[in-house]
């Protein structure tokens, strides 16, 4: 019995060829085995969190299918960080080659130290939530709260969609 499920990666980059890196991204995790149900555009992002002085992202979402564990989804996506060249001694919320973020998984739940699902930024970042929306237009947060309802609230950060993953 197959136990796959959809699942949404965010992916990330601001440095070095960032539409490079976030198409690599994909060809990696599916020569890992995680198959690609569909991609969102590609968004210019200001950047966001603890540090604002450093150049602008892309950011795209993808849909997966997959019946990894949260755990084993989130070590794949550290594999393809790693092996696409990304340092892990770069500072928190810092300039980085790639970034890969799962930021659900079907309807599953998780908290520890490693990762939080649903992903807890995914309202209050735009450049998380407007590709997202574009997968999953429907999106329900296990809260009950409709991700598009949080359109709104995130409407000064800059994003620009400007072409296709
Ligand atoms: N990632 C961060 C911190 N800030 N800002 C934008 N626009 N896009 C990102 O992917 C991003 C960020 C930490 O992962
Ligand atoms: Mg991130
Ligand atoms: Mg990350």
């Amino acid at each position: 019995m197959s136990s796959e499920r959809t699942g949404y990666v965010g992916l990330g980059s601001n440095v070095g060829d960032r539409l490079e890196n976030l198409r690599s991204a994909c060809r990696l995790l599916e020569q890992r085995g995680v198959r690609i149900s569909a991609r969102s555009g590609v968004y210019e992002t200001a950047p966001q969190g603890e540090i604002l002085d450093q150049p602008d992202f892309l950011n795209a979402v993808v849909a997966v299918e997959t019946d990894a564990a949260p755990l084993e989804l989130l070590a794949t996506c550290k594999t393809v960080e790693a092996e696409w060249g990304r340092e892990m001694d770069g500072p928190r919320h810092g300039p980085r080659v790639l970034d890969l973020d799962v930021l659900a998984l079907g309807r599953e739940t998780w908290s520890d130290e490693r990762m939080t699902l649903p992903h807890p930024e995914i309202l209050s970042r735009r450049f998380v939530l407007e590709p997202l929306l574009e997968l999953a237009p429907e999106l329900v947060l296990p809260d009950g709260r409709r991700a598009a309802d949080g359109l709104s609230a995130v409407a000064d950060q800059s994003v620009i969609r400007v072409t296709t993953l």
